[in-house]
Protein backbone atom coordinates (compact mmCIF):
# COMPACT_ATOMS: atom_id res chain seq x y z
CA UNK A 1 0.00 0.00 0.00
CA UNK A 2 1.39 3.54 -0.87
CA UNK A 3 1.68 5.47 2.35
CA UNK A 4 1.15 8.94 3.34
CA UNK A 5 4.85 11.02 4.05
CA UNK A 6 5.11 11.15 7.58
CA UNK A 7 4.83 14.89 7.80
CA UNK A 8 1.51 14.50 6.46
CA UNK A 9 0.00 12.01 8.49
CA UNK A 10 -0.90 14.24 11.48
CA UNK A 11 -2.82 16.12 8.70
CA UNK A 12 -4.32 13.00 7.60
CA UNK A 13 -5.11 11.81 11.13
CA UNK A 14 -6.65 14.93 11.45
CA UNK A 15 -9.01 14.75 9.01
CA UNK A 16 -10.13 11.22 10.42
CA UNK A 17 -10.44 12.50 13.83
CA UNK A 18 -12.86 15.54 12.38
CA UNK A 19 -14.85 13.41 9.88
CA UNK A 20 -15.13 9.84 11.95
CA UNK A 21 -17.16 7.46 9.42
CA UNK A 22 -17.17 9.17 6.72
CA UNK A 23 -15.17 6.57 5.10
CA UNK A 24 -15.75 7.87 1.03
CA UNK A 25 -14.20 11.44 2.34
CA UNK A 26 -11.21 9.71 4.07
CA UNK A 27 -10.25 7.85 0.80
CA UNK A 28 -10.25 10.42 -1.41
CA UNK A 29 -8.04 12.67 0.62
CA UNK A 30 -5.83 10.03 1.63
CA UNK A 31 -5.32 9.18 -2.24
CA UNK A 32 -4.46 13.08 -2.15
CA UNK A 33 -1.87 13.17 0.33
CA UNK A 34 -0.63 10.08 -0.97
CA UNK A 35 0.46 11.92 -3.47
CA UNK A 36 1.68 15.32 -1.89
CA UNK A 37 4.80 13.99 0.13
CA UNK A 38 6.77 14.43 -3.29
CA UNK A 39 5.27 18.11 -3.41
CA UNK A 40 6.31 19.23 0.10
CA UNK A 41 9.95 17.65 -0.51
CA UNK A 42 10.45 20.41 -3.26
CA UNK A 43 8.31 22.74 -1.97
CA UNK A 44 7.98 22.96 1.82
CA UNK A 45 6.08 26.05 1.45
CA UNK A 46 3.24 24.34 1.05
CA UNK A 47 3.22 22.80 4.78
CA UNK A 48 3.55 26.50 6.14
CA UNK A 49 0.48 28.32 6.86
CA UNK A 50 -1.51 25.25 7.28
CA UNK A 51 -2.81 25.34 3.50
CA UNK A 52 -2.92 21.38 3.12
CA UNK A 53 -4.88 21.23 6.40
CA UNK A 54 -7.38 24.33 4.73
CA UNK A 55 -7.57 22.63 1.48
CA UNK A 56 -9.11 19.42 3.75
CA UNK A 57 -11.69 21.67 5.05
CA UNK A 58 -14.64 22.54 3.17
CA UNK A 59 -15.47 26.38 2.98
CA UNK A 60 -19.10 25.33 4.06
CA UNK A 61 -21.25 23.05 4.82
CA UNK A 62 -25.09 23.49 4.39
CA UNK A 63 -27.54 20.53 5.34
CA UNK A 64 -31.09 21.01 5.25
CA UNK A 65 -34.95 19.08 5.10
CA UNK A 66 -36.28 19.18 1.98
CA UNK A 67 -40.46 18.02 2.56
CA UNK A 68 -42.72 17.31 -0.64
CA UNK A 69 -46.00 15.75 -1.29
CA UNK A 70 -46.10 12.18 -2.91
CA UNK A 71 -48.69 11.38 -5.70
CA UNK A 72 -51.08 9.76 -2.61
CA UNK A 73 -50.83 12.93 -0.48
CA UNK A 74 -48.30 11.98 2.06
CA UNK A 75 -45.81 13.89 3.09
CA UNK A 76 -41.96 12.78 2.46
CA UNK A 77 -38.81 13.92 3.74
CA UNK A 78 -35.43 13.95 2.51
CA UNK A 79 -32.42 15.31 3.73
CA UNK A 80 -30.56 17.61 1.20
CA UNK A 81 -26.67 18.63 1.02
CA UNK A 82 -24.49 21.17 -0.76
CA UNK A 83 -20.95 21.76 0.34
CA UNK A 84 -19.16 24.40 -0.73
CA UNK A 85 -15.63 23.43 -0.36
CA UNK A 86 -13.03 25.58 -2.14
CA UNK A 87 -13.83 29.38 -3.59
CA UNK A 88 -9.97 30.35 -4.73
CA UNK A 89 -10.02 29.78 -8.16
CA UNK A 90 -13.88 30.71 -8.96
CA UNK A 91 -17.31 30.21 -7.98
CA UNK A 92 -18.07 26.75 -6.59
CA UNK A 93 -19.12 24.42 -9.56
CA UNK A 94 -20.26 20.95 -9.30
CA UNK A 95 -22.74 18.27 -9.80
CA UNK A 96 -26.28 17.54 -7.57
CA UNK A 97 -26.57 13.75 -7.14
CA UNK A 98 -30.42 12.01 -6.08
CA UNK A 99 -29.58 8.12 -4.74
CA UNK A 100 -31.18 7.16 -1.58
CA UNK A 101 -26.79 5.92 -0.64
CA UNK A 102 -25.94 9.84 -0.30
CA UNK A 103 -24.66 11.41 3.08
CA UNK A 104 -22.60 14.46 3.86
CA UNK A 105 -19.14 12.38 3.37
CA UNK A 106 -20.24 10.86 -0.11
CA UNK A 107 -20.53 14.84 -0.84
CA UNK A 108 -17.47 15.62 0.86
CA UNK A 109 -15.45 13.30 -0.96
CA UNK A 110 -17.03 14.46 -4.39
CA UNK A 111 -16.67 18.08 -3.58
CA UNK A 112 -12.84 17.71 -2.21
CA UNK A 113 -12.28 15.63 -5.91
CA UNK A 114 -14.42 18.75 -7.36
CA UNK A 115 -11.93 21.16 -6.21
CA UNK A 116 -8.46 19.49 -8.24
CA UNK A 117 -10.71 18.37 -10.91
CA UNK A 118 -12.02 21.59 -11.84
CA UNK A 119 -8.30 23.14 -11.61
CA UNK A 120 -7.25 20.37 -14.12
CA UNK A 121 -9.70 22.25 -16.50
CA UNK A 122 -8.00 25.16 -16.44
CA UNK A 123 -11.11 27.43 -16.23
CA UNK A 124 -11.90 29.72 -13.31
CA UNK A 125 -14.46 27.66 -11.22
CA UNK A 126 -13.80 26.12 -7.72
CA UNK A 127 -15.24 23.14 -6.39
CA UNK A 128 -18.71 22.31 -4.85
CA UNK A 129 -21.52 19.15 -4.90
CA UNK A 130 -24.95 18.92 -3.44
CA UNK A 131 -27.01 16.51 -3.61
CA UNK A 132 -30.15 14.39 -1.60
CA UNK A 133 -30.84 11.02 -0.41
CA UNK A 134 -34.08 11.37 -2.49
CA UNK A 135 -34.57 8.37 -4.50
CA UNK A 136 -35.96 8.79 -8.13
CA UNK A 137 -36.82 5.50 -9.10
CA UNK A 138 -40.45 4.91 -9.94
CA UNK A 139 -41.17 8.60 -8.62
CA UNK A 140 -43.78 10.21 -11.39
CA UNK A 141 -42.94 13.09 -12.91
CA UNK A 142 -44.88 15.44 -10.49
CA UNK A 143 -43.18 13.80 -7.91
CA UNK A 144 -39.72 15.06 -9.41
CA UNK A 145 -40.93 18.67 -9.69
CA UNK A 146 -42.29 18.89 -6.49
CA UNK A 147 -39.01 17.21 -4.88
CA UNK A 148 -37.01 19.84 -6.89
CA UNK A 149 -39.26 22.77 -6.08
CA UNK A 150 -38.71 22.00 -2.83
CA UNK A 151 -34.85 21.55 -2.83
CA UNK A 152 -34.25 24.59 -4.78
CA UNK A 153 -36.60 26.31 -1.80
CA UNK A 154 -33.92 25.58 0.44
CA UNK A 155 -30.90 25.98 -2.12
CA UNK A 156 -31.66 28.94 -3.75
CA UNK A 157 -30.57 31.21 -1.29
CA UNK A 158 -26.95 29.64 -1.17
CA UNK A 159 -26.22 29.83 -4.79
CA UNK A 160 -25.36 32.10 -7.90
CA UNK A 161 -23.47 32.94 -10.73
CA UNK A 162 -20.82 34.23 -9.09
CA UNK A 163 -21.18 32.24 -6.02
CA UNK A 164 -21.86 28.74 -6.43
CA UNK A 165 -23.08 27.15 -9.75
CA UNK A 166 -24.52 23.72 -9.27
CA UNK A 167 -25.08 21.10 -12.71
CA UNK A 168 -26.32 17.24 -12.46
CA UNK A 169 -25.19 14.13 -11.51
CA UNK A 170 -26.11 10.80 -10.85
CA UNK A 171 -29.94 11.37 -10.74
CA UNK A 172 -30.23 14.57 -12.03
CA UNK A 173 -30.15 15.66 -15.63
CA UNK A 174 -31.81 17.96 -17.93
CA UNK A 175 -35.32 17.16 -16.50
CA UNK A 176 -34.23 17.84 -12.82
CA UNK A 177 -31.95 20.62 -13.72
CA UNK A 178 -35.51 22.40 -15.84
CA UNK A 179 -37.49 22.18 -12.72
CA UNK A 180 -34.97 23.58 -10.15
CA UNK A 181 -34.22 26.15 -12.20
CA UNK A 182 -37.68 27.39 -13.24
CA UNK A 183 -37.95 27.87 -9.21
CA UNK A 184 -34.69 29.22 -8.73
CA UNK A 185 -35.95 32.03 -11.40
CA UNK A 186 -39.57 32.22 -9.31
CA UNK A 187 -37.98 33.01 -5.88
CA UNK A 188 -35.33 35.30 -7.09
CA UNK A 189 -37.13 37.27 -10.14
CA UNK A 190 -33.80 36.74 -12.03
CA UNK A 191 -33.26 35.24 -15.39
CA UNK A 192 -29.75 33.92 -13.93
CA UNK A 193 -28.87 31.73 -16.53
CA UNK A 194 -25.49 31.02 -15.43
CA UNK A 195 -26.55 29.97 -11.77
CA UNK A 196 -27.07 26.27 -12.79
CA UNK A 197 -25.85 24.33 -16.28
CA UNK A 198 -26.78 21.25 -18.13
CA UNK A 199 -29.50 23.44 -19.13
CA UNK A 200 -31.48 22.45 -22.00
CA UNK A 201 -30.54 24.06 -25.45
CA UNK A 202 -33.98 25.82 -25.79
CA UNK A 203 -33.46 27.93 -22.54
CA UNK A 204 -29.92 28.63 -22.34
CA UNK A 205 -27.79 25.11 -22.25
CA UNK A 206 -24.83 24.66 -24.02
CA UNK A 207 -24.44 22.35 -27.18
CA UNK A 208 -22.26 19.07 -26.54
CA UNK A 209 -22.66 19.28 -22.49
CA UNK A 210 -24.75 16.55 -22.21
CA UNK A 211 -22.22 14.38 -24.44
CA UNK A 212 -19.40 15.78 -23.02
CA UNK A 213 -18.28 13.80 -19.92
CA UNK A 214 -18.14 10.67 -21.76
CA UNK A 215 -16.66 11.88 -25.28
CA UNK A 216 -14.53 14.04 -22.79
CA UNK A 217 -13.45 10.55 -20.77
CA UNK A 218 -12.74 8.45 -24.13
CA UNK A 219 -11.00 11.40 -25.66
CA UNK A 220 -8.64 11.35 -22.32
CA UNK A 221 -8.06 7.41 -23.11
CA UNK A 222 -7.61 8.11 -26.58
CA UNK A 223 -4.37 10.66 -25.69
CA UNK A 224 -3.09 7.62 -23.27
CA UNK A 225 -3.13 4.96 -26.05
CA UNK A 226 -1.53 6.63 -28.36
CA UNK A 227 1.65 7.52 -26.04
CA UNK A 228 1.45 3.54 -26.56
CA UNK A 229 1.16 3.87 -30.16
CA UNK A 230 -2.11 2.14 -30.03
CA UNK A 231 -5.86 3.58 -31.03
CA UNK A 232 -9.42 2.68 -29.89
CA UNK A 233 -9.83 0.95 -33.54
CA UNK A 234 -11.10 -2.46 -33.17
CA UNK A 235 -10.45 -2.79 -29.24
CA UNK A 236 -12.73 -4.31 -26.93
CA UNK A 237 -14.36 -1.92 -24.30
CA UNK A 238 -16.62 -3.04 -21.28
CA UNK A 239 -18.76 0.49 -20.25
CA UNK A 240 -20.00 0.11 -16.76
CA UNK A 241 -23.45 2.36 -16.06
CA UNK A 242 -25.86 3.19 -18.67
CA UNK A 243 -26.44 6.39 -17.45
CA UNK A 244 -25.56 9.97 -18.95
CA UNK A 245 -21.80 9.26 -18.86
CA UNK A 246 -21.86 5.57 -20.19
CA UNK A 247 -24.21 6.78 -22.90
CA UNK A 248 -22.04 9.39 -24.27
CA UNK A 249 -18.36 7.27 -23.89
CA UNK A 250 -20.15 4.51 -25.50
CA UNK A 251 -20.79 6.65 -29.01
CA UNK A 252 -17.33 8.04 -28.70
CA UNK A 253 -16.07 4.91 -28.40
CA UNK A 254 -18.01 3.22 -31.15
CA UNK A 255 -16.85 6.45 -33.61
CA UNK A 256 -13.57 5.43 -32.70
CA UNK A 257 -13.54 2.11 -33.80
CA UNK A 258 -14.34 0.23 -30.63
CA UNK A 259 -16.69 -2.37 -30.13
CA UNK A 260 -18.61 -2.23 -26.72
CA UNK A 261 -19.28 -5.36 -25.14
CA UNK A 262 -21.02 -4.83 -21.65
CA UNK A 263 -23.39 -2.33 -19.89
CA UNK A 264 -25.03 -2.29 -16.64
CA UNK A 265 -27.11 -0.91 -14.43
CA UNK A 266 -27.63 -1.12 -10.80
CA UNK A 267 -30.03 -4.61 -11.42
CA UNK A 268 -26.96 -6.40 -13.40
CA UNK A 269 -25.14 -6.02 -16.97
CA UNK A 270 -25.69 -7.44 -20.23
CA UNK A 271 -23.25 -8.78 -22.91
CA UNK A 272 -24.12 -8.50 -26.27
CA UNK A 273 -21.53 -10.00 -28.36
CA UNK A 274 -21.95 -8.36 -31.67
CA UNK A 275 -21.60 -4.99 -29.91
CA UNK A 276 -23.89 -2.92 -28.18
CA UNK A 277 -26.80 -1.26 -29.79
CA UNK A 278 -26.69 2.44 -28.82
CA UNK A 279 -29.60 3.80 -30.19
CA UNK A 280 -32.33 0.69 -28.37
CA UNK A 281 -30.21 1.60 -25.30
CA UNK A 282 -30.47 5.30 -25.41
CA UNK A 283 -34.17 4.48 -26.29
CA UNK A 284 -34.39 2.12 -23.38
CA UNK A 285 -32.81 4.38 -20.98
CA UNK A 286 -33.06 8.76 -22.29
CA UNK A 287 -37.20 7.36 -23.57
CA UNK A 288 -38.29 4.99 -21.32
CA UNK A 289 -36.15 5.11 -18.24
CA UNK A 290 -36.10 1.54 -18.18
CA UNK A 291 -34.31 -1.47 -16.79
CA UNK A 292 -31.08 -3.99 -18.50
CA UNK A 293 -33.52 -6.61 -18.80
CA UNK A 294 -35.51 -4.45 -21.78
CA UNK A 295 -32.52 -4.44 -23.57
CA UNK A 296 -32.56 -8.10 -23.40
CA UNK A 297 -36.09 -8.81 -23.90
CA UNK A 298 -36.17 -6.44 -27.39
CA UNK A 299 -32.50 -7.92 -28.46
CA UNK A 300 -32.75 -11.78 -27.49
CA UNK A 301 -30.09 -13.11 -29.62
CA UNK A 302 -26.47 -12.88 -28.78
CA UNK A 303 -27.23 -11.18 -25.51
CA UNK A 304 -27.20 -12.44 -22.10
CA UNK A 305 -27.85 -11.38 -18.84
CA UNK A 306 -26.40 -11.64 -15.74
CA UNK A 307 -27.85 -10.68 -11.91
CA UNK A 308 -25.63 -7.66 -10.02
CA UNK A 309 -25.50 -9.95 -7.08
CA UNK A 310 -24.49 -12.99 -9.62
CA UNK A 311 -21.49 -11.47 -11.07
CA UNK A 312 -19.34 -8.01 -12.46
CA UNK A 313 -19.51 -6.66 -15.48
CA UNK A 314 -15.54 -6.57 -14.86
CA UNK A 315 -15.59 -10.11 -15.47
CA UNK A 316 -16.49 -9.65 -18.97
CA UNK A 317 -13.02 -9.85 -21.23
CA UNK A 318 -11.85 -6.71 -22.60
CA UNK A 319 -8.87 -4.19 -23.55
CA UNK A 320 -10.61 -1.32 -22.26
CA UNK A 321 -12.33 -0.33 -19.08
CA UNK A 322 -14.37 2.50 -18.84
CA UNK A 323 -16.42 2.42 -15.43
CA UNK A 324 -18.88 5.17 -15.45
CA UNK A 325 -21.31 4.13 -12.55
CA UNK A 326 -20.47 5.05 -9.16
CA UNK A 327 -17.63 5.10 -6.29
CA UNK A 328 -15.70 1.71 -5.33
CA UNK A 329 -17.81 0.01 -8.00
CA UNK A 330 -14.48 -1.56 -9.41
CA UNK A 331 -12.76 -3.56 -6.67
CA UNK A 332 -9.72 -5.48 -6.19
CA UNK A 333 -10.93 -8.53 -7.38
CA UNK A 334 -12.38 -6.94 -10.36
CA UNK A 335 -8.90 -5.51 -10.98
CA UNK A 336 -7.27 -8.92 -10.80
CA UNK A 337 -9.89 -10.34 -13.12
CA UNK A 338 -9.32 -7.68 -15.69
CA UNK A 339 -5.75 -7.34 -15.88
CA UNK A 340 -5.65 -11.46 -16.16
CA UNK A 341 -7.88 -11.04 -19.03
CA UNK A 342 -5.34 -8.74 -20.70
CA UNK A 343 -7.18 -5.10 -20.24
CA UNK A 344 -4.47 -1.87 -21.11
CA UNK A 345 -6.16 0.75 -20.16
CA UNK A 346 -8.94 2.22 -18.21
CA UNK A 347 -10.47 5.27 -18.05
CA UNK A 348 -13.06 6.52 -15.28
CA UNK A 349 -16.16 8.17 -16.14
CA UNK A 350 -17.32 7.82 -12.45
CA UNK A 351 -16.00 9.95 -9.77
CA UNK A 352 -13.26 7.49 -7.63
CA UNK A 353 -14.71 3.90 -9.36
CA UNK A 354 -11.90 1.98 -8.46
CA UNK A 355 -10.83 1.11 -5.15
CA UNK A 356 -7.16 1.91 -3.75
CA UNK A 357 -6.87 -1.83 -4.31
CA UNK A 358 -7.84 -2.09 -7.67
CA UNK A 359 -5.62 1.38 -8.77
CA UNK A 360 -2.53 -0.10 -7.30
CA UNK A 361 -3.33 -3.87 -9.02
CA UNK A 362 -3.81 -1.54 -12.27
CA UNK A 363 -0.70 0.50 -11.69
CA UNK A 364 1.93 -2.23 -10.55
CA UNK A 365 0.50 -4.51 -13.80
CA UNK A 366 1.27 -1.03 -16.25
CA UNK A 367 -2.09 -0.74 -16.96
CA UNK A 368 -2.67 2.91 -18.38
CA UNK A 369 -5.17 3.87 -15.75
CA UNK A 370 -6.85 7.72 -15.50
CA UNK A 371 -8.21 8.52 -12.79
CA UNK A 372 -12.12 10.18 -12.73
CA UNK A 373 -10.95 13.50 -11.64
CA UNK A 374 -8.79 14.26 -14.66
CA UNK A 375 -10.32 11.60 -17.05
CA UNK A 376 -13.80 12.86 -16.41
CA UNK A 377 -13.44 16.32 -16.54
CA UNK A 378 -14.88 16.90 -19.76
CA UNK A 379 -18.51 17.14 -17.96
CA UNK A 380 -17.68 20.37 -15.73
CA UNK A 381 -15.42 21.98 -18.39
CA UNK A 382 -17.92 22.34 -21.27
CA UNK A 383 -20.38 23.22 -17.85
CA UNK A 384 -18.34 26.42 -17.89
CA UNK A 385 -18.26 26.41 -21.15
CA UNK A 386 -22.02 26.97 -20.41
CA UNK A 387 -21.47 29.84 -18.19
CA UNK A 388 -19.18 31.52 -20.85
CA UNK A 389 -22.08 31.42 -23.57
CA UNK A 390 -24.32 32.78 -20.66
CA UNK A 391 -22.45 35.63 -19.63
CA UNK A 392 -21.88 36.80 -23.16
CA UNK A 393 -25.94 35.85 -24.33
CA UNK A 394 -23.86 34.06 -27.03
CA UNK A 395 -24.61 30.10 -28.09
CA UNK A 396 -21.81 28.17 -29.93
CA UNK A 397 -22.21 25.89 -32.52
CA UNK A 398 -21.87 21.80 -31.52
CA UNK A 399 -18.35 21.67 -33.35
CA UNK A 400 -16.95 24.63 -31.86
CA UNK A 401 -17.98 23.34 -28.46
CA UNK A 402 -16.52 19.62 -29.02
CA UNK A 403 -13.77 21.21 -30.32
CA UNK A 404 -12.79 23.40 -27.22
CA UNK A 405 -13.50 20.19 -24.88
CA UNK A 406 -11.32 18.70 -27.21
CA UNK A 407 -8.14 20.37 -26.48
CA UNK A 408 -9.16 20.75 -23.00
CA UNK A 409 -8.91 17.27 -22.56
CA UNK A 410 -5.71 16.92 -24.32
CA UNK A 411 -4.79 19.43 -22.36
CA UNK A 412 -5.22 18.30 -19.14
CA UNK A 413 -4.02 14.75 -20.29
CA UNK A 414 -0.43 16.51 -21.08
CA UNK A 415 -0.57 18.05 -17.82
CA UNK A 416 -1.51 14.83 -15.77
CA UNK A 417 1.75 13.24 -17.99
CA UNK A 418 4.20 16.55 -17.40
CA UNK A 419 3.49 16.77 -13.72
CA UNK A 420 4.05 12.72 -13.36
CA UNK A 421 7.28 13.20 -15.44
CA UNK A 422 8.53 16.06 -13.49
CA UNK A 423 7.65 14.54 -9.53
CA UNK A 424 9.53 11.40 -10.80
CA UNK A 425 6.84 8.90 -11.29
CA UNK A 426 6.46 8.95 -15.50
CA UNK A 427 3.24 7.32 -16.72
CA UNK A 428 1.56 7.70 -13.02
CA UNK A 429 -1.55 9.67 -13.83
CA UNK A 430 -3.16 9.38 -10.66
CA UNK A 431 0.08 11.21 -9.10
CA UNK A 432 0.32 13.70 -11.60
CA UNK A 433 -3.42 14.88 -11.80
CA UNK A 434 -3.35 15.01 -7.91
CA UNK A 435 -0.12 16.76 -8.11
CA UNK A 436 -1.21 19.25 -10.71
CA UNK A 437 -4.47 19.87 -9.54
CA UNK A 438 -3.35 20.81 -5.94
CA UNK A 439 -0.50 23.07 -6.87
CA UNK A 440 -3.16 24.90 -9.04
CA UNK A 441 -5.51 25.44 -6.15
CA UNK A 442 -2.75 26.10 -3.22
CA UNK A 443 -0.85 28.98 -5.81
CA UNK A 444 -4.26 30.32 -5.71
CA UNK A 445 -5.25 30.39 -1.92
CA UNK A 446 -1.20 31.15 -1.02
CA UNK A 447 -1.96 34.58 -2.96
CA UNK A 448 -5.28 35.42 -1.31
CA UNK A 449 -4.03 35.20 2.11
CA UNK A 450 -5.32 33.16 4.96
CA UNK A 451 -8.37 31.80 3.87
P1 LIG B 1 -26.86 8.74 -14.20
O1 LIG B 1 -27.83 8.86 -13.10
O2 LIG B 1 -27.21 9.27 -15.55
O3 LIG B 1 -26.46 7.20 -14.40
C1 LIG B 1 -25.91 6.47 -13.37
C2 LIG B 1 -25.72 5.03 -13.82
O4 LIG B 1 -24.95 4.35 -12.86
C3 LIG B 1 -27.04 4.27 -13.95
O5 LIG B 1 -26.92 3.30 -14.94
C4 LIG B 1 -27.18 3.65 -12.56
O6 LIG B 1 -27.98 2.49 -12.54
C5 LIG B 1 -25.73 3.32 -12.24
N1 LIG B 1 -25.56 3.39 -10.78
C6 LIG B 1 -25.67 4.47 -9.99
N2 LIG B 1 -25.47 4.16 -8.71
C7 LIG B 1 -25.24 2.86 -8.68
C8 LIG B 1 -24.97 1.95 -7.64
N3 LIG B 1 -24.90 2.34 -6.35
N4 LIG B 1 -24.75 0.66 -7.99
C9 LIG B 1 -24.81 0.27 -9.28
N5 LIG B 1 -25.09 1.08 -10.31
C10 LIG B 1 -25.29 2.36 -10.01
O7 LIG B 1 -25.52 9.41 -13.68
P2 LIG B 1 -24.25 9.91 -14.51
O8 LIG B 1 -24.05 9.07 -15.71
O9 LIG B 1 -24.36 11.37 -14.65
O10 LIG B 1 -23.06 9.66 -13.46
C11 LIG B 1 -22.30 8.45 -13.43
C12 LIG B 1 -20.99 8.69 -12.71
O11 LIG B 1 -20.25 9.72 -13.41
C13 LIG B 1 -21.10 9.21 -11.27
O12 LIG B 1 -20.00 8.72 -10.53
C14 LIG B 1 -20.96 10.72 -11.43
O13 LIG B 1 -20.51 11.32 -10.24
C15 LIG B 1 -19.90 10.77 -12.52
N6 LIG B 1 -19.80 12.00 -13.28
C16 LIG B 1 -20.88 12.54 -13.92
C17 LIG B 1 -20.73 13.69 -14.67
C18 LIG B 1 -21.86 14.27 -15.45
O14 LIG B 1 -21.61 15.23 -16.18
N7 LIG B 1 -23.07 13.73 -15.38
C19 LIG B 1 -19.44 14.39 -14.76
C20 LIG B 1 -18.34 13.70 -14.11
C21 LIG B 1 -18.54 12.56 -13.40
P3 LIG B 1 -29.48 2.57 -11.97
O15 LIG B 1 -30.23 3.41 -12.97
O16 LIG B 1 -29.94 1.17 -11.92
O17 LIG B 1 -29.39 3.23 -10.62
O1 LIG C 1 -18.71 15.16 -11.19
C1 LIG C 1 -18.82 16.09 -12.01
O2 LIG C 1 -17.84 16.66 -12.49
C2 LIG C 1 -20.18 16.48 -12.42
N1 LIG C 1 -21.14 15.85 -12.00
C3 LIG C 1 -20.38 17.64 -13.34
C4 LIG C 1 -20.29 18.93 -12.59
C5 LIG C 1 -20.66 20.18 -13.37
O3 LIG C 1 -20.71 21.23 -12.71
O4 LIG C 1 -20.89 20.13 -14.58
Amino acid sequence: MVSVDEKLEPIFQEVLRRNAGEQEFHQAVREVLESLGRVIAKHPRYLENALIERICEPERQIIFRVPWVDDQGQVQINRGFRVQFNSALGPYKGGIRFHPSVNVGIIKFLGFEQTFKNALTGMPIGGGKGGSDFNPRGRSDGEIMRFCQSFMTELHRHIGEYTDVPAGDIGVGGREIGYMFGQYKRLTNRYEAGVLTGKALFYGGSRARTEATGYGNTYFVQAMLATKGQSFDGKKVVVSGSGNVALYTIEKVQSFGGKVMAVSDSSGYIVDESGIDLALLKEIKEVRRGRMSDYLRAKGKGVYFVNADAGSIWDVPCDVAMPSATQNELTGKDARKLVANGVTAVGEGANMPSTPDAIRIFQEAGVLFAPGKAANAGGVATSALEMQQNASRDSWTFDQTEARLATIMRNIHDACAETADEYGAPGDYVLGANIAGFVRVAQAMDALGVI
